[in-house]
């Protein structure tokens, strides 16, 4: 991959056509501009294990820090409220082409600003205040937009949790089609965020229909998986698919939203002017770069080795006595409970000391965790970042023993340093960025 440093540090612009020229033509903002280098040599030098993040292309990047930001655009392709929007029409035509492409679907709003955003407006174009929700509990691998009671989505409809069961820390069909029954909501959410197991998109969809709900997926882990053919596809389903666009398929930062045809107006009603203003095209365009790589075949090889490297992680924690909620992954994240492995090691702790090592993770709740969302038992811990750096199996088994030996001794400094630099040295094996 190019450097996409490159953008960080701007030659002085020649043209020098201004009256009053640019205020960092003249004078760099090295400080603002030292912070990126900062960060992104954060991002190459240590293991990125957060299941929700990954490297976006620099092809990606390109488009994000387009002149496009400049483009007010409300409305869509066809029908703007601003002039000038012949080439922003195609740009946003094109990622909408491609994405229904990419998933098989009817209908795409590719302007949502964030996975919550999408998930909000689908609520609004399906959904009245007060109507019956059923979705997975927090706590228990959903999201906050699924009903949480300190999120709007918990304030504005009355979402009935599904959890997962206590033996085998997995959703229980039964249990989610008894809620449907006793509920009656109109409404069934599936999707995740901590939940390192397969979802049934026809199970769910066989519940709604019996029940008489609608039914919704949120996709935003496990969108590239689906991409590559490395998970059950939701689409033809479910009446609306939301995901977000920078996690397992690896675009820019931003939420979408995928339909049935039947609910096109409402959803793009929804979106604008219901919920958001001006479209972020910029965006918009990483967003098309990013389905235009998951449409090629390499995206599939991508995705299938994301699912086998959770695996061998998996595996290969449990060989270090760590516990994983579920017994372990059929998809890219895995949950550890840390409390086999030491008792008295809090995900607080564990997320602190790893950060020291090099290796960044985020604690986690487990199903049921007797400690707090700020403390927990657990973290969380994904591949699609590290795949993107081309790692596979063998590099997973020492990721699995660096994490054991960093967390066992996290009271000696020098061995947390030691560990750190081994990190990176793995790490400058697998460049993220050339
Ligand atoms: N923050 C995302 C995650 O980490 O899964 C969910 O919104």
């Amino acid at each position: 991959m190019a450097n996409p440093n490159s953008n960080s540090t701007p030659a002085p612009r020649t043209r020098g056509e201004l009256i009053v020229p640019f205020p960092s033509d003249t004078t760099p903002d090295t400080e603002l501009f030292a912070l990126i280098d900062q960060e992104v040599q954060r991002q190459v030098s240590g293991l990125q294990l957060i299941a929700s993040e990954n490297f976006t292309s620099p092809a990606v990047m390109r488009a994000v820090g387009s002149a496009l930001t400049n483009k007010y655009a409300e409305g869509y392709p066809g029908k703007r409220y601003y002039g000038g929007n012949a080439v922003i029409d195609e740009v946003e035509a094109l990622a909408i082409d491609r994405v229904k492409r990419l998933f098989g679907a009817d209908h795409a709003n590719v302007q949502p600003h964030s996975g919550a955003n999408a998930n909000m407006c689908a609520y609004q174009a399906i959904l009245q205040p007060g109507d019956t929700v059923l979705g997975l509990s927090l706590d228990h691998g959903g999201h906050l937009t699924h009903g949480s009671p300190v999120n709007a989505s918990g304030k504005l409809y009355h979402f009935v949790a599904y959890k997962v069961t206590p033996g085998d820390e997995r959703i229980d069909m039964d249990q989610v089609r008894d809620l449907a029954l006793a509920n009656r909501p109109k409404l069934i959410v599936a999707g995740t965020t901590s939940y390192p197991r397969r979802l049934d998109p026809a199970a769910f969809k066989a519940i709604a229909d019996e029940v008489g709900a609608l039914f919704m997926f949120d996709a935003a882990h496990i969108a590239g998986l689906i991409a590559g053919d490395a998970h059950p596809n939701p689409v033809p389903y479910a009446d609306i698919v939301t995901f977000t666009t920078h996690k397992t398929l690896r675009g820019p930062r931003g939420g979408c939203i995928l339909s049935k045809a039947e609910h096109a107006a409402a959803i793009d009603k929804a979106v604008f002017p219901g919920w958001q203003g001006g479209p972020l095209e910029h965006v918009i365009a990483g967003k098309a770069v990013a389905f235009f790589e998951a449409l090629q075949p390499e995206f599939k090889v991508y995705a299938q080795q994301i699912v086998r490297n959770a695996s061998a992680l998996a595996e290969a924690l449990v060989q270090q006595g760590f516990r994983l909620v579920s017994g372990g992954t059929d998809n890219h994240m895995m949950v550890v409970d840390l409390r086999q492995f030491d008792a008295e090691l809090t995900g607080k702790e564990a997320q602190i000391v790893l950060d020291s090592g090099g290796v960044t993770l985020n604690k986690n709740t487990i199903p049921d965790d007797p400690r707090s969302p700020f403390v927990t038992s657990g973290v969380r811990i994904g591949t699609p970042g590290v795949t993107t750096q081309g790692m596979r199996e063998p590099q997973m088994v020492q990721i699995a023993e660096l994490i054991a030996r960093i967390l066992r001794q996290r009271n000696d400094t020098a061995a947390v340093a030691a560990a750190r630099a081994e990190v990176a040295a793995l790490c400058g094996q697998f460049p993220a960025y050339a």
